[in-house]
């Protein structure tokens, strides 16, 4: 397993050069970010991303996020002109040496929180759900500003896109899903990419939008659309794992041979859909990050894995989710379970 770390590009606190010293990490995990969503990523700044990760003496073979359009979940009249567009960054990626693509097919929101700095007990700072909260917020008139809201839209253009939401349920977005992935898996198999699937965050509806990648039996219906080791997903342990029906061992021994990256990180369930994100350690929290990893192991996991959401810890200020001290600790633990749990099956064998 490659241990790597999401950097925001040139104008992330956290440089390429604290990342390098983490003990360690191989890789970073990076997007052009100045280049509007549905569009073609140049080839220069493509070149540009990856000499200057090389050159911090780390590799650039995963990519997160291409975003998928709206119009393309909508499956909207101007659908195959992105997922044209989508193919041809696959292309691009694949001849930057990218292996491995993580998107998601979220509606509208990414990753939702109702509180970015819920103070733990520890001192340290945390990314928070409250459904109670989040229930009660009107995504139109809220003036939260959540990491997962695209600042993109304006009310206007927001309440334009909810309203082409309104007819599109679960099952006609499995078929705009299905669309894509028909076009786009062929694509990622000649041009030496996996495309990795990241689950519904939390994995449950929110404002009346269909949210489908949830659960086992989903991701099992999602990786059959396309049967190929390119159809594959992001295993995001915090994602599935706030829902205590989703059992991520079970599910990385399921999915064995298509789960090409893996989100490592814990969460402490607090109620009935509500949580926050612990420290990694799994005693912080309600998983268990030993027997995730194990079942990986024990099943010939070869790909990537990053740290997930870290609190902020010791003073640090900076992007929510994403500072250095919190997540790097993270990897280190991480790390000593996959080299101690590699070592004591060599010694078995
Ligand atoms: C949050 C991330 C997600 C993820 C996207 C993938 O921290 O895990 O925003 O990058 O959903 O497309």
């Amino acid at each position: 397993m490659k241990m790597t770390f999401r950097w925001y590009g040139s104008g992330d606190k956290v440089t390429l050069g604290d990342i390098r010293q983490i003990p360690c990490v191989k890789g970073v995990v990076s997007a052009i970010y100045d280049t509007p969503v549905g569009e073609v990523w140049s080839n220069e700044s493509i070149a540009k991303l990856k000499a200057d990760i090389n050159a911090a003496g780390l590799e650039f073979e995963v990519v997160e996020s291409v975003p998928v359009h709206e119009e393309i979940k909508l499956g909207g009249a101007d659908a195959p002109r992105l997922i044209d567009n989508y193919k041809e960054n696959v292309r691009r990626l694949g001849e930057a040496g990218v292996k491995c693509i993580c998107y998601n097919f979220m509606p509208v929101f990414d990753w939702l929180r109702s509180e970015l700095d819920r103070g733990l007990s520890d001192g340290s700072n945390a990314l928070a759900y409250d459904h109670a909260t989040v229930l009660s917020m009107n995504p139109l008139t809220s003036s939260l500003s959540l990491p997962g809201w695209d600042a993109s839209y304006d009310n206007d253009g927001l309440k334009d896109l909810l309203a082409r939401y309104a007819d599109i349920d679960e099952e006609k977005l499995w078929d705009n899903l299905a669309v894509f992935l028909k076009e786009v898996i062929p694509v990622a198999e000649q041009s030496g990419v996996k495309m990795a699937i990241h689950p519904d965050d939390p994995p449950w509806g929110i404002f009346g939008l269909p949210r489908i990648i949830t659960c086992k039996d989903n991701i099992a219906r999602m990786l059959a659309i396309v049967d190929s080791p390119a159809n594959g997903i992001t295993l995001c342990t915090g994602s599935l794992g706030v829902n205590p029906d989703n059992d991520l061992a079970d599910m990385a021994r399921t999915f064995k041979g298509r789960i090409p990256f893996v989100h490592l990180r814990n969460i402490k369930i607090t109620g009935e859909k509500c949580f926050e994100e612990s420290g990694h350690r799994s005693s912080e929290g309600s998983l268990d990050m030993y027997e995730i990893i194990k079942a990986l192991i024990d099943t010939g996991f070869d790909g990537y894995v990053r740290p997930d959401h870290g609190r902020m810890i010791w003073g640090e200020k900076g992007r929510a989710g994403y500072g250095l001290y919190d997540r790097a600790l993270g990897a280190m633990y991480l790390d000593g379970i996959a080299e101690a749990i590699v070592k004591e099956s060599e010694v078995r064998r």
